[in-house]
């Protein structure tokens, strides 16, 4: 079949791969042109999807990546898979009514649009389908086939492969479901066909919303227990020898990265539009998740103030930039929330991180140096926010006048835990 797959970044590059991998005629869409000529010219930016696997379906002309939309005409499926930002707390789904515009100019009867990107309940049905209805005359369902299937990948995730995670696929009616059902079949190990678009974009919800409120859980137990005099990881590492009934979570700096800080405020967002009361475990939890960096940064005053030193002047090097541990990613990452709020009390702040590519280092405004004994041993004090494989956590015990370490790897009596 001709697949299109509008979006070709985390999500929309692997399925495009994949697809092609399979046997799909693939187009991969983005309108920046940027990605679109990268690709083209076997460069993937995607740290799941090698260079040489993008190179293989280009060479075979399975895949193709264009910024050009007119490459798009006559797909028999298109799969939407744009961001879905936040903006001000309010969803944005601009991407999506664009795409939506775009291939609705070029949707034919028989044809079967799938969105993928996370939203809340109500988006298929309610905001894409009139799109594509008004751009192309058509009506969904009798004239073209459309639905929705979350995505599910998790970066840099090595225990569990792209294809062999299930993936939810729903239909507006039975006969959309059937073919999207069938395109999954053939990427995918296990399809899980749900009733309806809603059940499928509520899931995709429920499964974030469900780690976010655990996570915000053990950031608040950690806030507590310290001055309860109880070490938090030794207890939850305790815990997690339940067998049954329990899911381990630790504390962090803080939760960044495009989904977990976003995809639940989608649906408390969508809670108070439409029913005009709170989604308050969603709230409370990015509450608490929100200010796990000023409780850094309040530990590490304390701890100056111990050593009846002023944290303004104080020379400070964060270890560990990313949103989580091995990414690459910086986006919403805690740590950028922890050098502001350094800097606002006067403290000089620089910044290790052996994650991120040379090219994504002019976004940040923190000096950026590399964490050397030299460095480390010239800090007054050490914050170890991502725990890097590519970190030496001896040579860092070893040379830190102090370390507050926010995910109890290090051990000695220069370092202290979240
Ligand atoms: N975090 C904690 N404590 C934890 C787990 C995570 O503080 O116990 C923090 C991380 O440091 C990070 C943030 O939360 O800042 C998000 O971490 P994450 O492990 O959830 O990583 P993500 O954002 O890449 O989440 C994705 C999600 N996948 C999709 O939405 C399709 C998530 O559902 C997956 O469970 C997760 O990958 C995964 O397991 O890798």
């Amino acid at each position: 079949m001709k697949v299109v797959v509008a979006g070709q970044g985390y999500v929309g590059l692997p399925l495009a791969v994949r697809a092609a991998e399979v046997g799909h005629r693939v187009v991969g869409y983005d309108v920046n042109t940027e990605r679109a000529r990268r690709l083209a010219a076997g460069e993937s930016y995607v740290e799941d999807v090698a260079s040489s696997r993008l190179r293989a379906v280009l060479d075979t002309g399975a895949y193709s990546a264009t910024a050009d939309a007119d490459a798009l005409a006559d797909f028999d499926i298109a799969v939407i898979t744009v961001p879905t930002p936040l903006r001000g707390g309010v969803p944005d789904l601009t991407y999506i009514e664009s795409c939506a515009r775009t291939l609705g100019g070029r949707l034919q009867p028989g044809a079967t649009v799938v969105l993928e990107s996370t939203t809340y309940p109500g988006t298929t049905e309610e905001l894409l389908l009139p799109i594509l209805e008004k751009a192309s005359g058509l009506k969904g369902g009798s004239d073209f086939l459309a639905g929705f299937s979350p995505e599910r990948i998790a970066p840099g995730n090595k225990r569990f492969s792209f294809e062999g995670t299930p993936k939810l696929v729903s239909g507006i009616d039975a006969a959309s479901l059937d073919v999207i059902k069938g395109f999954y079949d053939s990427i995918f190990q296990t399809t899980v066909p749900v009733s309806g678009p809603k059940v499928a974009e509520m899931a995709k919800l429920i499964e974030n919303v469900f780690r976010f409120v655990n996570i915000s859980l053990v950031n608040e137990l950690a806030t507590l227990a310290k001055p309860l005099g109880v070490n938090v990881w030794e207890a939850i590492d305790a815990a997690a020898t339940k067998p049954f009934g329990f899911t381990r979570f630790t504390p962090g700096p803080g939760v960044g990265g495009h989904c977990l800080p976003v995809d639940p405020l989608f649906l408390s967002w969508k809670v108070r539009q439409e029913l005009g009361v709170p989604f308050r475990f969603v709230e409370l939890a990015a509450d608490v998740n929100r200010h796990m960096p000023d409780y850094v940064v309040q530990r590490l005053a304390e701890a100056f103030q111990e050593r009846g030193m002023p944290v303004s002047g104080s020379r400070i090097l964060l270890l560990g930039l990313t949103y989580k541990i091995n990414a690459t990613d910086l986006r919403e990452s805690p740590s950028a929330r922890v050098a502001e709020l350094l800097i606002s009390l006067g403290a000089v702040v620089r910044g290790a991180d052996p994650n991120i590519p040379a090219g994504d280092r002019a976004e940040l405004t923190l000096p950026m140096v590399d964490a050397t004994a030299e460095e480390i041993a010239a800090s007054d004090a050490v914050v170890l926010l991502m725990d890097h494989a590519r970190f030496d956590l001896a040579m860092i015990e070893k040379n830190a006048p102090y370390v507050l370490d926010c995910r109890n790897r290090l051990s000695g009596p220069n370092v202290e835990t979240l």
